[in-house]
């Protein structure tokens, strides 16, 4: 018999449909000891809050966070809501002893970011914060190449997040659908929305980023607000390029931006070493390319003539997480990056090794964007602080 594990979900927007997906599917896909039971879907707006929970088979709703994390029926508080709500309800959730995952970046700031951490820590709770793409099994079979040491020692990071959505400068910025090109609601632009995957996920790979300086743009200066309908300065960053030192010597570009024509999630990295190299695109995530020049153990004649880049398709049973899907060759796509993430928590709750990126994970990551925005101010290198 499986233990049901009540989830609140606050927000309906696209991550609260992506996680409400993840609540549904992971039990016939994953053989774990909780069930997730969609208790409840909590969102200002009560006509919408019921329609979403109707379609998606909440069983109540709530239109104040707060009466949703006084409730006892409620095991884990999911914050899909609003950059600018979160640091509030986890130390409310944290207070109340509830589990909590959060959807990322963690906070607006590094200070945030830490309060946060520093709550959920004292309170012992189990949490998450939902860097989805370390779950694309692409990705994970990259970090798994990683660990093996195939690649040797690590020279160069390189990596993309690339989108074409705000180009046209009658898009609007703010309210429900458009927070995110609203600095007091997102924290900040690019580097808080798309950065934060990238850094995240170059962190898993290739550990620390130690020092960074950056360049950010804002190319449309102005643009109507959706809530005040007056035209307002945008004070996002739309564009974002840096460069980074890792910890372990290597060195790496970051480049993001929502105006780069063509591009809608175009999120890619490639690392060098001295023996190989990986390369993956999210607009093709099926496929992990892989250089190897020299495997561990090889004939010290290698590389020879057949030496070359090798396009690996990651839907084999011994790929990462590819055994809970299909048969050989029948891929997954971007849902499944959440359903994964979230069978590792539950997983995490039930050996009591909790799973990664908690929150002391991500703070790192906003220990990197905060470093990466002030130096897109001064121009200046900053040292990130980050300690993992
Ligand atoms: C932005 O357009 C966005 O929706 C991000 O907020 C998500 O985190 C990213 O995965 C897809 O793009």
């Amino acid at each position: 018999m499986s233990k049901p594990l009540r989830v609140g979900m606050i927000g309906y927007g696209f991550m609260g449909k992506a996680h409400s997906n993840a609540y549904v599917k992971v039990p016939y896909f994953y053989d774990l000891k909780h069930r997730p039971v969609l208790a409840a879907l909590c969102a200002r707006n009560k006509e919408k809050a019921e329609t979403f929970a109707k379609n998606w088979g909440y069983e109540s709703i709530e239109t104040d966070w707060r009466k949703l994390i006084e409730r006892k029926d409620i095991d884990l508080i999911d914050i899909g809501s609003p950059n600018n709500t979160h640091k509030e309800i986890a130390l409310a959730a944290a207070k109340a002893g509830k589990m909590i995952v959060c959807e990322k970046p963690l906070a607006m700031t590094t200070a945030e970011a830490e309060e946060m951490t520093d709550a959920v820590e004292k309170a012992g709770v189990p949490n998450m914060v939902w860097f989805n793409y370390r779950r694309v099994p692409a990705i994970s079979l990259a970090h798994q190449v990683v660990e093996e040491g195939r690649i040797g020692k690590p020279f160069h990071y390189r990596a993309t997040y690339l989108q074409d959505w705000t180009i046209a400068d009658d898009v609007p910025q703010g309210g429900a659908t458009l927070w995110r090109l609203d600095a007091d609601v997102a924290g900040s632009g690019v580097t808080g929305d798309l950065l934060a995957h990238s850094i995240d996920t170059a962190m898993w790979l290739n550990g620390p980023i130690t020092d960074v300086t950056a360049a950010t743009e804002t190319f449309v200066k102005e643009r109507v607000h959706q809530e005040t309908g007056k035209k307002q300065p945008v004070t996002i960053d739309d564009a974002c390029m840096f460069l980074a030192k890792f910890a372990n010597g290597s060195i790496g570009t970051f480049e993001s931006t929502r105006y780069a024509r063509g591009r809608k999630n175009f999120n890619t990295f490639e690392l060098n070493g001295a023996n190989g190299s990986v390369h993956f695109n999210l607009e093709d995530p099926q496929y992990l390319d892989f250089f190897e020049y020299k495997a561990p153990g090889a004939a010290e004649k290698s590389p020879d003539h057949l030496t070359g880049w090798r396009r690996i398709h990651v839907t084999n049973f011994e790929h990462p997480y590819m055994d809970h899907w299909w048969v050989p060759g029948c891929t997954v796509g971007y849902e499944h990056t959440f359903i994964n993430a979230l069978a590792d928590f539950i997983k995490g709750i039930e050996t009591g090794k909790p799973t990664q990126p908690d929150f002391r994970n991500a703070l790192q990551t906003q220990r990197v964007c905060d470093a990466v925005l002030a130096s897109g101010k001064d121009g200046q290198w900053k040292k990130t602080g980050v300690s993992l």
